[in-house]
Order: structure tokens, then C-alpha cells, then sequence
């Protein structure tokens, strides 16, 4: 048996194992690039992307040209060495057929920790030329321009030619995605690309990153000179800056590249991000722990060694203490890093964290003692954020007696629905006593609760987190949805499996819906995260022909109505300024009923932007408010404010 096994792999040609590995990328397309929708799309682009990222990061490149072209391909030029296109003696193929026809390439160049750098599910442009139309590569090396076409997902090739001459060198990539495969959408996004790109700019300081797109005419540049510390310095814009200079560390430990920038704001909220070989670590792990561990206990020591000299007496800082207002960027560069759980957002090697540890403790303590002005502002901050801790805490433990209810502690204003399933039970939060009114006489109470809120919510992003839990609408809402808050939150305890945000369609609703989503994002976020909350879409405009009624839930949808079903009928065009102008039964038929109503699904990034722009548009410095305004009228125009 074994015997015949192995005759059978050796007849197996190589060609045919390049076309298995391929055709398993086509037939499961979502185990390569996780999704075969617009997030897998863009997955091929980081995936090539990331391959100039690699020349980069071993010091060999320091330009990448990116362009969506006006037939939607993608075109990546680095400066790099070019891929090599002699013949390798093991596969007697080039390099670079086996980086575009053998899957898993990726991982072969981690022994030599070549290839630290990797897409979200690591497996390179292989898995781009399998979902691609064709792939089309240029190599500048050796003096000479070599060129060389994949296609029919990369069943077919030409043969490697040289076209010219060249005195440079790198790699240019061009790919055209496969629609069998991308059914849904081949689209590439202007603005999503925008963001990755300019993350990885803020990882890679120093690269010079275009990106151009032909369709639009839009161009933008990334560079980065000082990394992750101007990735701090943006982060806080708008914001008031507690310490002036950036606490910056870096340093090499075990082969663990490990760079760490941090700054305080006046705010309340931490702003932690990690990364992982340019990969967001979006559930931290080992990195973060090591960098927590160090601040805790060099900032205790600092603390103790200053009031040993002034002969004041204080207790020990906890990560809480020391998190508030905190904005920080960890970024790890690790030869083989492991995670935890199935995605790749938690890092779980454990020489991460001495790493992080060691760098940040040696540099923390240094950069305390030879900035004493920013040490001492820091000090301070720290220290009222420990004496509003005991009173946060108080107060907390008074909302989370409350929120262990039973029915009878449920807060007045709230109509209740009969089912006590999550899984069908919806909360609407609806802005204003009026709407409240029509909403819980048009809902369906056997599923649907009301709670209606009077005028603004807190921004909880501008007031310490015992103003927070004294305030009536959010202890309402944290009662109401009856499973805690941040790290007591616990999602299996939700009383309602959707929560809706019903606001009027003007300014004030737009502001309402932001701030009710930056509190979840910030109190509930596994709330948003496992797609809880929504935001109901009431229509824009009845339209009325006699006994006919139709509503246009966009502008679009009214051209429409009028140039078809309405054309050449006298009609009347109502523009709802709010939810309070519809009466229950409309307010049911078009917002409430399941049957008719369309609903906005939020997801983390959804709430992450919200939350960014309203910190941008609510924030201290009017100059950035209207710049922000100017440079994101489009977004801003579309949550109406
Ligand atoms: C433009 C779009 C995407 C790339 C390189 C450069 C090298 C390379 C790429 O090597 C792995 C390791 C050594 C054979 C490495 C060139 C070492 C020396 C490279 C890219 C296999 C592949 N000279 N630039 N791959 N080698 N840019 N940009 O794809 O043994 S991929």
C-alpha cells in the first residue's frame, strides 16, 4: 500500500500538484481570503501588497505604486530586487513561478525569516492568480526586464521573456480579479485601500506609498518619516496632548523587532492598537500584556521614588489608573508568530511579552526621569484617574445591582415586549417623547420594546466614567439591555437579540445615533461586534396619487417612483422632517414591520468610524473640525449631518 502510494506521487508531474493546489483556492475560495465578497476582494490586494511590503521590511525597497485602473485591475510596482527568475534547483522552476503557481509558498520563506509579513490568512499571490482573470508580472533585474503573464487562474502561463532593458530594479504586479469567483462585487474600493495603505506606511516608516486611481482621478501619497509616533500624534489630533513629546521605544530582542509610541489626551477612553508583522491584533495577546506589565511597574516605581523625595503618601496604580486617556501603538515583528483561537487577532507567544516588557520598562524609565515636566503632567493625570476609580466603582456596583432585574426594576419609561427570548426580542431606542409615543403604539409589542429618549445622550467620550453611570438615559439603556458594561459586559445575558436606533433622518438624529453608537462601541462592544445593534431607516418621502401611498427611503428611489409608477399622474411629494410627522401605523408599516422595513446592520468598523468622526466633529479645535468637515463631506453628507 504504501508502496504504490508513494509511485503515485512520484508520477504526479508538478504541473498537476500546481493545478490541484490551485483549483482547492477556486472550489473553497473563503478558506484562502475568508470571504468571496468586497472583504476578500481586497484580501488579493493586501496579499500582493504585502509582498513589496516583505522587500521593505528586509531593507530592500522603499517605494510601492499602487493603482486601480479604469477596467478595475490592480497594479503594484515596488523598488525592491525584483523576484528572482533564475531556475531553483529543488523545483526546477524560477522563483517567480513558484511564488505565483505554488500554494503555501509563503510559509517556506519563514525559516529563513524572509517572509515575516503576512496577509490575514498568509498564503500569497498563488491564491491571487488562482481568483484572478490573469496575473501579469514584470521583474526588473539583472539589467533587464522580464516579463511573464498568469491566466485562466493560473492554469495557463507564457513563457518568462525579456522585453527590455532596464537600469533598475523591483517588481510590478498587475491583477485582474476573477467575477465567477467575486460574484457579488469586483469593485475595489478607493477609500478601504486608502486605510490600509496608510497603516502600513505608519508600520513601515519611511516607505513612500502612491496610490492613484484612474477611475476617480484620486491620488494620495503616504510617508511616515517618524512611524508610529506620527500614527500616535494623528490618533490624538483634536484632542488635548498631556505629554508633549512622544514616549517612543524600540528595540531588538530574541529577533523580536518591537516598537512601541504612546501619548496621553485630557480624555477618559485608551486608544490601544496592536499590531503583529503589519497585521492588526485586534484581541491583543502576549505583546500587549508585556507592554502592560512594564508600565504598571515602572510607573509604581516611579511614582514611589518622586514621593519619597516630596514625603507624600499614595497607593498602587492599576492598569486602569494608568490606561485613561492613554493612545498607544505596539507593533511586533516576529519570525513566527503564533495566535490564539481561529483568526489572527491575538498573539499568543509567550517571547513577545518579555520582549515588549524589557524594551518598554529600560525606555520608560529613562524617558520619566529626562522628561520630568511631561513625567509630571502624566503623574497627575494618573492620579486623578486613580481617585475617580473608587467612585466609578461605587457607582458601578449600584448599576450592576440594578441590572441583575427582574422585571420590576425595569425602568419606568421602558414599554417592555411580552417575549423574553433574545432571539426574537428587538429594543428600539427612539429619539423624542413623541416618536416614543407612535412607536410603541404602532410596534408589535409581543417582540418589539420601546424606550424612548429625552433629548441628547452623554458623549461619553468627553466625561469621566462616574458621570457616565450617574446619567438617567444610559443607566436606562444599561438596565434595560440587562448585561453590564466594558469588561463585565456579558452578551449571553442580553434581553434583546437587536437593538435599533430609531432617530429622526435631520442633523440632531444623525447626532443622536453617533453618540448612542460610540456608547455602545466604548461600554458594549461586543454588542456591535457580534452584530447586535441596528439603525432603523425611516423613509425620506411619501408619495400620494389618490389612494395610492408609496414611501422613498432615498433620493434615488423617489427619481424612480416619479419617472415610473407616478409619471403622468398628479401626485404629492411629503418630505419627512421626522419620525414624529408619521403616525403608528405608518411608523409600523414603514420602520417597524420586519416585512418592509429596511435596517442598517453596524459592524465594529461601522462604529469605529462613527465614533472617529464624531471625535473629530465634536472635538476641541474648530480648524481640524473643518478641515475634517471639508476633507469627508461625502461620508458626512451620508449620516446627514
Ligand atoms: C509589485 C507587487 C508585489 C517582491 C521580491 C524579492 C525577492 C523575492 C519577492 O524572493 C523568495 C527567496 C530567496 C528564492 C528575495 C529577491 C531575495 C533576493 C527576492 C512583490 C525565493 C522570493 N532577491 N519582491 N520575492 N525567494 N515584490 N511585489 O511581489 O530564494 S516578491
Amino acid at each position: 500500500m504504501a508502496e504504490e502510494k508513494k509511485q503515485n506521487n512520484e508520477y504526479n508531474s508538478d504541473s498537476i500538484q500546481v493545478l490541484k493546489g490551485l483549483e482547492a483556492v477556486r472550489v473553497r475560495p473563503g478558506m484562502y481570503i475568508g470571504s468571496t465578497g468586497s472583504s476578500g476582494l481586497h484580501h488579493l490586494v493586501w496579499e500582493i501588497i504585502d509582498n513589496s511590503i516583505d522587500e521593505v521590511m528586509a531593507g530592500q525597497a522603499n517605494k510601492i505604486d499602487i493603482k486601480i485602473t479604469a477596467e478595475n485591475e490592480i497594479i503594484v510596482q515596488d523598488n525592491g530586487r525584483g523576484i528572482p527568475v533564475g531556475i531553483n534547483q529543488d523545483s526546477g522552476k524560477t522563483g517567480l513561478e513558484l511564488v505565483f503557481t505554488q500554494l503555501h509558498a509563503g510559509g517556506k520563506f519563514n525559516s529563513d525569516s524572509y517572509k515575516i509579513s503576512g496577509g490575514l490568512h498568509g498564503v500569497g499571490a498563488s491564491v491571487v492568480n488562482a481568483l484572478s482573470l490573469y496575473v501579469d508580472v514584470q521583474v526588473w533585474r539583472d539589467g533587464n526586464i522580464y516579463h511573464q503573464r498568469f491566466f485562466d487562474g493560473g492554469t495557463q502561463q507564457t513563457e518568462l521573456k525579456v522585453l527590455g532593458e532596464t537600469p533598475t530594479t523591483g517588481t510590478i504586479v498587475c491583477f485582474k480579479p476573477d467575477p465567477e469567483i467575486f460574484k457579488e462585487t469586483t469593485v475595489f474600493v478607493y477609500d478601504t485601500i486608502k486605510n490600509k495603505v496608510k497603516q502600513l506606511a505608519y508600520l513601515n516608516k519611511g516607505v513612500v506609498i502612491n496610490l492613484t486611481d484612474e477611475r476617480t482621478n484620486k491620488k494620495v501619497t503616504f510617508h511616515f518619516p517618524n512611524g508610529i509616533i506620527d500614527y500616535v500624534k494623528e490618533t490624538n489630533q483634536g484632542k488635548n496632548a498631556i505629554n508633549q513629546e512622544v514616549f517612543y521605544a524600540d528595540g531588538l530582542v530574541n529577533n523580536i523587532e518591537v516598537e512601541v509610541a504612546l501619548q496621553y489626551n485630557a480624555e477618559y477612553n485608551d486608544d490601544l492598537a496592536s499590531f503583529v508583522n503589519n497585521i492588526n491584533t485586534r484581541d491583543g495577546g502576549t505583546h500587549e500584556e508585556g507592554f502592560k506589565q512594564a508600565l504598571v511597574r515602572i510607573f509604581n516605581r516611579y511614582a514611589n521614588e518622586k514621593d519619597s523625595k516630596n514625603k507624600t503618601n499614595s497607593s498602587r496604580f492599576t492598569w486602569d489608573d494608568i490606561k485613561e486617556g492613554m493612545t498607544t501603538v505596539i507593533s511586533v515583528k516576529h519570525t513566527d508568530p503564533q495566535y490564539e483561537g481561529q483568526t489572527k487577532t491575538k498573539l499568543a507567544n509567550p517571547d513577545a511579552k518579555n520582549a515588549v516588557d524589557l524594551v518598554v520598562g529600560e525606555k520608560l524609565e529613562d524617558y520619566l526621569w529626562g522628561n520630568p515636566d511631561d513625567a509630571a503632567l502624566i503623574l497627575e493625570k494618573l492620579q486623578t484617574s486613580q481617585r475617580s476609580r473608587f467612585a466609578a466603582q461605587r457607582a458601578r456596583e449600584e448599576t450592576r445591582r440594578k441590572s441583575v432585574l427582574d422585571k420590576f426594576d425595569l425602568p419606568g419609561k421602558l414599554a417592555d415586549c411580552a417575549s423574553k427570548d433574545p432571539e426574537f426580542a428587538e429594543l428600539y431606542i427612539v429619539e423624542g417623547d413623541s416618536a416614543g409615543g407612535s412607536a410603541k403604539q404602532g410596534r408589535n409589542s409581543k417582540y418589539q420594546a420601546i424606550l424612548p429618549l429625552k433629548g441628547k445622550v452623554l458623549n461619553v467620550e468627553k466625561v469621566q466614567p462616574t458621570k457616565v453611570f450617574n446619567n438617567n438615559e444610559i443607566k436606562t439603556m444599561i438596565t434595560a439591555i440587562g448585561a453590564g458594561v466594558k469588561e463585565d459586559f456579558d452578551i449571553s445575558k442580553i434581553r434583546y437579540g437587536k437593538i435599533v436606533i430609531m432617530t429622526d433622518a435631520d442633523v440632531d438624529g444623525a447626532h443622536i445615533r453617533t453618540l448612542l453608537l460610540t456608547f455602545f462601541y466604548r461600554y458594549m462592544r461586543p454588542l456591535i461586534q457580534s452584530g447586535n445593534v441596528f439603525i432603523a431607516q425611516p423613509p425620506l418621502y411619501k408619495i400620494e396619487a389618490g389612494k395610492q401611498v408609496a414611501y422613498a427611503y432615498t433620493d434615488k428611489e423617489l427619481e424612480d417612483f416619479k419617472s415610473k409608477e407616478f409619471a403622468n399622474r398628479r401626485y404629492t411629494i411629503q418630505r419627512y422632517k421626522g419620525l414624529g410627522e408619521m403616525d403608528p401605523q405608518q411608523l409600523w408599516e414603514t420602520t417597524m414591520d420586519p416585512k418592509e422595513r429596511m435596517m442598517l446592520q453596524i459592524n465594529l468598523e461601522d462604529a469605529a468610524i462613527a465614533n472617529e468622526v464624531f471625535g473629530n466633529l465634536m472635538g476641541e479645535d474648530p480648524e481640524l473640525r473643518r478641515q475634517f468637515i471639508q476633507e469627508n463631506a461625502e461620508y458626512v453628507k451620508n449620516l446627514d449631518f
